[in-house]
Parts: structure tokens; sequence; C-alpha cells
């Protein structure tokens, strides 16, 4: 079987897809500082997963590490964007700086093709909806100049030394796993955690802002389905649902979910907030066969499951 590398695979994303690489009988590496990452998050794959504590910005350090293995899922990241507007320095060292050193290290070892976690923060508030991928990019913050940056430098390694890269721009990921007590975490955990605790959620602005939630089980699909499409090395592709929900939208359906009737406070919207955001997923489809499996309510129930089980 083939030997897989995951960078940020202790986190949300990855444990999830580290999780179904091992289900698969893939062999498994993990690179993660723990920064964000959670060890807990694969305490179910013990003896299972070979994890390497580092940091991707130690390029000599990870070069044993990628020694041998067929394919890199790259993940690891900082990944806030209000931290990446107060801190563009450490955004930029291990966002951009750590994404080079990981197309380095993987087209010096041979790797055969590396998956970059880009993020549909690289549109900004371009005001073309569904987002597409041949929109120009119009980075709103470091965090996001950095995810287009690591595109780039994907193509670079493609065109130039011949290492096949897929940039994937996921959407509003959630699910099993992310972390409702981080102050960057997504908002339908802070939301469901709210729930639970019998306290109201707050809506920053008039709750008519739309995401494209995508439940994480869809992302690891499409994930697994780029490392083998023959015709997706150098691309972008987007990764959502296609179909936006709004905030109003989701309290609505969690009140039905969850047999309540919580009216949710509201106070100012966030600045620089993004109003509308919802993924145009032809290409998805055409390059990579993907068709998300796991629709939003469904999504909304298994996430509330483990949530219940994980903190309450
Ligand atoms: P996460 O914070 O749970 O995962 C990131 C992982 O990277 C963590 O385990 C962290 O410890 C590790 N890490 C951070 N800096 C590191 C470093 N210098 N060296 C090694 N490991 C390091 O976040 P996530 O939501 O799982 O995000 C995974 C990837 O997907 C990130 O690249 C993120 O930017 C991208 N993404 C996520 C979303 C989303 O909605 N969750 C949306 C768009 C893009
Ligand atoms: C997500 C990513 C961000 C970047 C961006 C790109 C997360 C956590 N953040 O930001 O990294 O990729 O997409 O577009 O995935 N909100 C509330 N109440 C809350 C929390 C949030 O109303 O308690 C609102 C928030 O103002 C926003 C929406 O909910 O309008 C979604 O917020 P988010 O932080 O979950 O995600 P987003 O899209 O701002």
């Amino acid at each position: 079987m083939a030997i897989t590398l995951v960078t940020g695979g202790a986190g949300f994303i990855g444990s999830n897809l580290v999780e179904r690489l091992v289900e698969r009988g893939e062999t498994v590496r993990v690179l993660d500082d723990f920064s964000t990452g959670n060890a807990e998050n694969l305490a179910g794959l013990a003896g299972r997963v070979t994890v390497h504590r580092g940091d991707i910005r130690n390029l000599d350090e990870m070069r044993p590490i990628i020694a041998g293995a067929n394919y890199v899922v790259h993940l690891a990241a900082s990944t806030s964007v209000a931290r990446s507007v107060s801190d563009p320095l450490t955004c930029n060292s291990v966002n951009i700086t750590g994404t080079l050193n990981v197309l380095l290290a993987a087209r010096d070892a041979g790797v055969k093709r590396v998956i970059f976690a880009a993020s549909a923060a690289a549109y900004g508030d371009h005001p073309q909806l569904p987002r597409v991928e041949t929109q120009e990019p119009c980075p709103l913050s470091p965090y996001a100049l950095s995810k287009v940056a690591g595109e780039y430098y994907c193509r670079l390694f493609w065109k130039l030394y011949g290492l096949e890269t897929v940039a994937l721009r996921f959407f509003n990921i959630f699910g099993p796993r992310q972390n409702p007590d981080s102050p960057y975490s997504g908002v339908l955990s802070t939301f469901i955690s709210s729930y639970l605790r019998g306290k109201t959620p707050a809506i920053f602005g008039d709750g008519e802002q739309s995401r494209d939630f995508t439940f994480v089980a869809n992302v690891v699909d499409a994930t697994l389905r780029a490392v083998a499409a023959p015709e997706a090395a150098g691309r972008v592709i987007n990764v959502g649902t296609g179909v936006p929900h709004t905030l109003n939208q989701t309290v609505a359906l969690l009140n039905k979910v969850l047999g309540r009737e919580v009216t949710p406070k509201y106070s100012p919207a966030r600045a620089g907030d993004v109003r509308y955001s919802h993924a145009k997923i032809d290409l998805a489809r055409s390059l990579l066969g993907y068709e998300p499996s796991v629709d939003f309510e469904e999504g909304l129930r298994r996430t509330i499951e483990w949530q219940r089980a994980a903190f309450i």
C-alpha cells in the first residue's frame, strides 16, 4: 500500500483524513507541532499511525520524515484569520515558508503528488457568486494571502520541477473534532456548543450572511480523490457543497433537529466579514468525480452527536 504523510494530521481535518486512510489500509505518517492539533484526535489510531512531532518551518527536520512517502497531504498551517492580522510574520513563516519547505522536501524525495489545503479565503469579498476557480483572487487577510501564495507555489512546482500538486480550496468545513472551545473555531461548532450548554447563540450581523458549510467527510472524500485523479495535477479546485445556508436558516435547522425554540441574540457584524459565500463545484465533479455525500442537516446531526459525547 502507499505511504502517505499528512502534515497537520493531528488537527480537525487532518485527523479525520488520517482515520480514513488507516481504515483503507494505507501506511500513514503524521507531522504536527500540536500548536492547535491534539493527540486526542488520533487516540483511536494508536499503533497504526507513525506520529512525528515537528515543525514544517524546519526543512532539515522534515526531510527524513518525508523520505519514502508516495503522497503528501499538506494541511499544517496557522489557521486563524484573526491571528494572521495581528501577527502576519508567523502566518507568513508557517503558511508560506512552511509550504515551500514541504514542496522542496517532497520534490527532492521523489514524492508522486502533494495535495495542498487552500482556502475559499482566496475569494475575499469578490462580488461574483457562486465562487468559481477562474475568479481573480482577492485575499483580505495575511492568512488568505498565504493560502493564495501556497497555490502559486504548488503550480510552480508542477510547471517548473514536475512535482504533481493539487490545491483544494476548502470552504467552511465542520464536523467531529473541530474544537468548539477554540476562539478560532467555526460558527457551527460554536452554535452547537451553545445549544448543548443551554446558552444563546450570538449572531454577528443580521444573520443573512451565507456560507457553504461542508461536512468534513465530504472534504476527506475530495482529498482522497485528488490524490489519485489523473487530470487534477497542477489545478486549483473548489471543495464545498454548492449549497449556501444563512445563519438564520442554520438556527432554524438547529431548532428543528434539537426540538428547541431558540432565538439568537444579534450583535454588530464582524469587521471584514464576508457577506455571501458558496462554491461552484463543477470542476471537482469533472476532475475528481466528487459529489458531496453528507448534506448540511445530516452533517449537523453527526456533529451534534460527537459534541454531545465529547464535551457534555
Ligand atoms: P487545525 O488547526 O485543526 O489543523 C492544523 C494543524 O496543523 C494542527 O494540527 C496544528 O497543530 C498543525 N500545525 C500548525 N502549525 C504547524 C507547524 N508549523 N508545523 C507542523 N504542524 C503545524 O485546522 P483545520 O481546520 O483542520 O485546517 C486544516 C487545513 O485546512 C489548514 O491548512 C487550513 O488553513 C485549511 N482550511 C480549513 C478550513 C476549515 O473550515 N476548517 C477552511 C479552509 C482551509
Ligand atoms: C472561514 C474560516 C477562515 C477563512 C474564511 C474564508 C473558520 C473558523 N474560519 O471564516 O479561516 O478560511 O472562512 O472565507 O473556518 N459568526 C457569528 N457568530 C459566531 C461566530 C461566527 O455570527 O459566534 C459569523 C461570522 O461573523 C461569519 C459567519 O458566522 O459571518 C462564519 O464565521 P466563521 O468564523 O465560522 O467562518 P468565516 O467564513 O468567517
